[in-house]
């Protein structure tokens, strides 16, 4: 019996500056369209806020922020090119880019587009890491609570190019409910961007735990729910802010499949075999047979930690 199995490829971005236009950041990602295209990839994983640079990490107001950094419509005028790219490639596409709506609200988003360019999914994050208020004692900010509200559409999961897959964005990867969420919807593959700073401004961590903690996540959480993981990060140094590479293709089995060597615009590819997920589905992570939801309810009800629950005497 012929193996189901999809072609993903991840495409790292090195920096964004301040200084590079849009379309200039267009021109390396059809750059890396072409690329995954010629490895025989079906779909390709771009960055989170893949258009710019990280901006939450400068002060400013959300005027001059949703100006310069955020698009009114996807596609629009500047991206265009990488749609008319992809149908003509027959590929498809994740994107992560600032969302402002018509009715004034922000999100930090990605879009799902298939073979044909058809935005098939959009999702808007909902993990938002950092702070609202100014730390002008801090080396940079992560303001993604102040520019960004949190996403309303949860965690979205479609049948798309011969694969259920399920997205989210960067801080996302870190919340075992995200995976669950999706997994429990059937997907067999997330794919996620992410912009993650090397260092941390609230605590002197040690900067090689952000990759550790990074590879982590989205290993564990593949093995967890059985399913492929793909992680595309926008990494180097931008205008001196220095974020981690580490972009990764994870097996079903929690193991690297593939990894980015180095922190500028750079390919990596595997064709994943979606049966090995179904075998980790069917038996350790039956969810049917294993899991007891009427014991998981402090995972809805609560959003803190809080007191222990009382505990039968011990008989
Ligand atoms: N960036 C970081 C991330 O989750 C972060 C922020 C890093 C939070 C490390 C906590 C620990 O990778 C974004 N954009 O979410």
């Amino acid at each position: 019996m012929t193996r189901r199995s999809i072609g993903i490829a991840v495409a790292q971005m090195g920096p964004v500056h301040l200084a590079d236009s849009r379309a200039t950041v267009v021109k390396r990602l059809l750059e890396m369209m072409r690329e995954a295209k010629a490895r025989q990839a079906d779909m390709v994983v771009f960055p989170e806020l893949a258009l710019t640079t990280f901006f939450p990490r400068y002060w400013m107001e959300e005027n001059e922020a949703r100006d310069k950094f955020f698009e009114t419509e996807m596609p629009n005028p500047t991206v265009q090119p990488l749609f008319d790219e992809a149908r003509k490639l027959g590929i498809g596409f994740y994107l992560g880019y600032a969302e402002l709506t018509p009715e004034g609200q922000a999100f930090n988003t990605a879009v799902l587009v298939d073979k044909s360019a058809n935005i098939v999914g959009k999702y808007r994050k909902i993990h938002l890491p950092g702070h609202t208020d100014h730390l002008p004692d801090a080396p940079f900010q992560h303001l993604e609570k102040k520019f960004f509200s949190v996403g309303d559409r949860g965690f979205g999961v479609w049948d798309s190019m011969d694969v259920r897959l399920g997205m989210c964005i960067c801080n996302d990867r870190r919340w075992p409910e995200t995976y669950r969420s999706m997994a429990l919807q059937g997907a067999e593959l997330v794919v996620l961007g992410y912009n993650t700073p090397s260092k941390n401004i609230h605590w002197n961590e040690p900067t090689h735990l952000r990759t550790s903690s990074h590879l982590l996540s989205v290993q564990g959480n593949a093995y967890m729910n059985g399913m492929w993981v793909a992680a595309a990060a926008k990494c180097g140094s931008e205008d001196g802010f220095h974020m981690i590479g580490s972009s990764v293709i994870v097996a079903p089995t929690g193991e690297i499949v593939a990894r980015t060597l180095g922190e500028e615009d750079e390919v990596i590819f595997t064709k994943a075999d979606l049966d090995l997920g179904t075998e980790f589905r069917k038996h350790v992570f039956n969810f049917e047979k294993h899991r007891s939801p009427e014991h998981y309810h402090l995972i809805t009800e609560r959003k803190g930690a809080g007191e222990p629950l009382p505990q039968p005497l011990v008989g």
